[in-house]
């Protein structure tokens, strides 16, 4: 099946909320009267798009819209919108260089780094690079344990050097850089921005990394819970400035009822790409962001 397909049954819960508000909403009066527009904010509200966004779309809509309206016109119309505020999120290119790329996953506890990471591994080992996983999460009992085993799912090797997780991401792109490895994923442990220590933590492997390979980290991304809604844009904000991320991955999509947040990052100041998307806990439940496909799902519109 195809990552489109999946993506609509990923997004399933926040679409069937937007869908059936939706269909309520036109049931009104099937034109954008106050109180149709009421309905229709409330339902962006429901998936979390915030305040300013559920306003906006809503008077771009009655400007769009034909009176009386259809629900396929209304859908249609509204996944346009949706797509054109997304399409800032679209990465501007893919994550891997010509030569070793090394690219450390940040985050706060429980966000889906690891899984990710484990996902992220195996595409690229099934489109035939080299993938060497570095175990940085020194921090919470058996989270080597569980790199290792995505590691080996993905068939990629492993870096467990011991040592603090600067030493251990220190450690794996020597090793990259030695054997001509194509990728060096560094896992982190989970940590709230608040703490200082722990953020100095992922300043310090960034400059051990820099010291090896002047340009590396090359990607810095930040694994966004996709189930917490508007709640990650505080994570972006904090993350962003202290830890050099240029990236966003979001998971959990699957079991989010709020992913029209996503919409929330598209409108921040300097919006980020997402270069992934998690929609499961397996290792093939996980694709690249694209606006238009995310929207149209969103809203509960078959493929274009
Ligand atoms: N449904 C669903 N579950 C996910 C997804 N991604 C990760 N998970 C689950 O979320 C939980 C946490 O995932 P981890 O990968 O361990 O998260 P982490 O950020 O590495 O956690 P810490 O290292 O403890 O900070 C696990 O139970 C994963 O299986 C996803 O896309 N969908
Ligand atoms: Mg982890």
């Amino acid at each position: 099946m195809s990552f489109w397909k999946r993506l609509t049954g990923g997004l399933g819960k926040t679409a069937q909320t937007v869908e059936s508000g939706l269909r309520a909403a036109l049931g009104l009066s099937g034109t954008m009267d106050a109180e149709t527009r009421e309905a229709v904010e409330e339902v962006l509200l429901k998936a979390d798009v915030g305040v300013r966004v559920a306003t906006a779309l809503v008077s771009e809509l009655a400007k769009k819209l034909p009176s009386p309206f259809t629900e396929d016109q209304l859908k249609a119309v509204l996944a346009g919108l949706i797509e054109a505020r997304l399409k800032v999120l679209e990465a501007p290119a893919p994550l891997l260089r010509e030569s070793l790329t090394v690219v450390a996953m940040v985050g706060v506890n429980g966000s889906g780094k690891t899984t990710t990471l484990g996902k992220m591994a195996a595409q690229w080992q099934a489109a035939g690079k080299r993938v060497l996983a570095a175990a940085g999460d020194t921090f919470r009992a058996g989270a080597t344990e569980q790199v290792s085993v995505w590691a080996e799912r993905a068939g990629a090797d492993l870096v467990d050097a011991g040592g603090d997780a600067a030493a251990v991401a220190y450690a794996a792109v020597k090793k990259g850089m030695n054997e001509a490895y194509d990728v060096v994923l560094i896992d982190t442990a989970g940590r709230l921005p608040n703490r200082a220590d722990l953020m100095a933590e992922l300043g310090k492997i960034r400059r051990v990394v820099a010291k090896l390979l002047p340009e590396a980290p090359h990607h810095t991304l930040l694994v966004l819970d996709g189930t917490q809604g508007q709640a990650v844009l505080r994570q972006v904000e904090a993350f962003g400035a202290e830890a050099g991320v240029d990236g966003l991955i979001v998971t959990k999509l699957d079991s989010s009822a709020k992913a029209g947040f996503l919409l929330a990052l598209a409108a921040l100041e300097t919006p980020l790409p997402v270069y992934y998307l998690g929609i499961g806990e397996g290792v093939d439940d996980l694709g690249n962001f694209e606006a238009a496909a995310f929207a149209r799902s969103l809203v509960g519109l078959s493929e274009a």
